[in-house]
């Protein structure tokens, strides 16, 4: 079965999306995702002009092969718009083998190992108040765990959040101007409120629901380690992307004065990212996307390691991650045995104009259908319907205007 063509779609139903289709000389095809928030056509273009003319003609059935072909043939190694591009062939061909084997992708990764893929969902709010109901809400979905995102304040936007009164869910940071939108930020007032906003949930809710919180890369290690220990008696699931870990070194200071539960990784892209993380039990969740980190053959290989230092997986599902590398995500959830969450964002209501998908929620758990592949279907008309518009995600400016990590 060889490789005849390979087409890139950008679309924007709701937000923008990349999705390539291979298409095989039986009339198989395969979807992959592409999507890289803020930098979504420079993957286009890597697509199109360095890895589309090399594959066709290739054997579709070899996806390892053709992974170390575009991984070690490339020369220069890794990075955001290399992996994601990698990525999108990589669950194209996953999708057309279980196509071809009539079996949906996870029975081909070693078959189901549970029954059901508990999720997360956002619960956000600019107020306390607003963030109590926002949490009620999820819960009143099934929801038994939330990660809790409120306002900071004494700033005017922050992340996680789109201001008072915003639509639930409705939590979009890319944004269609000419520039990046600028953000503020002040760590001191973010460390004095958010322990009361977590004290606030948990006298609302009671011990059993699970809080998770995002800190979007935002604080130094030992300022990350005081938030750890001040959260503590609230029993956090976890906290998320503490602090930039492209020094890895880093979270051992974390780690030795909080017992809090780190994820980390929704930036990283390779195996190498995670290797002393994984390696010294510096976190206990790893976050990559399989749309950013190279793929089903990239993550299961990280999957596995991660396995042996009793890591779990919690692969990044934000609305910008397309429902293409979503169920990508879903099938291997399945099929690992070192499960932990799956981030349930959801995504815009016009992307299911574009993505047909056979996934489906109840009672704050994601289910897959046995249809073969991934279980998703691309309109290209529909998609036709959403023109790419360019947006940026934000970037964030303390106080005196020095960039801050968004
Ligand atoms: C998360 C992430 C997202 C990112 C977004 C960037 O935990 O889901 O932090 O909210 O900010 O995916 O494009
Ligand atoms: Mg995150």
């Amino acid at each position: 079965m060889k490789i005849e063509s390979a087409e890139v779609f950008v679309a924007s139903p709701g937000r923008n999306y990349v999705t390539l289709k291979l298409t095989t000389d039986t009339g198989l095809t395969g979807l992959g995702d592409a999507t890289l928030n803020g930098r979504e056509l420079a993957v286009v273009a890597y697509l199109q002009e360095h890895v589309a003319p090399l594959l066709v003609g290739r054997d579709a059935h070899a996806i390892e092969d053709t992974w170390q072909y575009l991984y070690r043939g490339a020369y220069w190694r890794r990075g955001p718009v290399t992996m994601a591009a990698i990525a999108a062939v990589d669950m194209a061909l996953w999708d057309i083998k279980a196509k071809a084997a009539q079996m949906p992708l996870y029975q081909l990764l070693g078959g189901p190992s549970r029954t059901k893929l508990r999720a997360y969902a956002h619960a956000t709010g600019w107020s306390t108040g607003e963030l109590i109901a926002s949490v009620q809400q999820r819960i009143d979905e099934g929801f038994t765990a939330v990660r809790i995102q409120p306002g900071v304040p004494g700033l005017n936007r922050t992340y996680g959040v789109n201001g008072a009164g915003s639509a639930l869910g409705a939590y979009e940071p890319a944004a269609r101007l000419a520039l990046p939108e600028e953000e503020d930020w002040d760590t001191s007032a973010y460390m004095r409120h958010i322990p009361g906003v977590f004290g606030t949930v948990r006298d609302k809710f009671g011990p059993e629901i699970d809080l998770l919180h995002d800190v979007h890369h935002r604080l130094t290690p030992i300022q990350a380690a005081k938030l750890g220990a001040a959260l503590e008696p609230f029993n956090p699931f976890w906290l998320e992307d503490v602090t930039p870990a492209e020094n890895q070194a880093a979270l051992s200071l974390v780690r030795t004065h909080t017992t809090v539960p780190l994820a980390i990784g929704e930036t990283f892209n390779s195996i190498f990212d995670y290797q002393i993380l994984i390696r010294d039990q510096l976190i206990d969740y790893v976050r990559s996307a399989v749309t950013h980190a190279g793929g089903i053959t990239a993550m299961r290989k990280l999957a596995d390691y991660a396995a042996l230092y009793q890591i779990k997986l919690a692969i990044h599902g934000p609305s910008d991650i397309s429902p293409v590398g979503f169920a990508a995500a879903l099938h291997l959830d399945l099929a690992v045995h070192n499960f932990g969450i799956q981030e349930y964002m959801m995504h815009p209501v016009q992307a299911r104009d574009v993505f047909d998908v056979d996934y489906t929620y109840a009672d704050g758990a994601l289910y897959l259908s046995d249809s073969p592949g991934l279980g998703v279907r691309y309109d290209e008309t529909a998609a036709a319907a959403y023109p790419y518009e360019r947006a940026y995600l934000p970037v964030n400016r303390l106080k005196d205007g020095t960039l801050h990590d968004w």
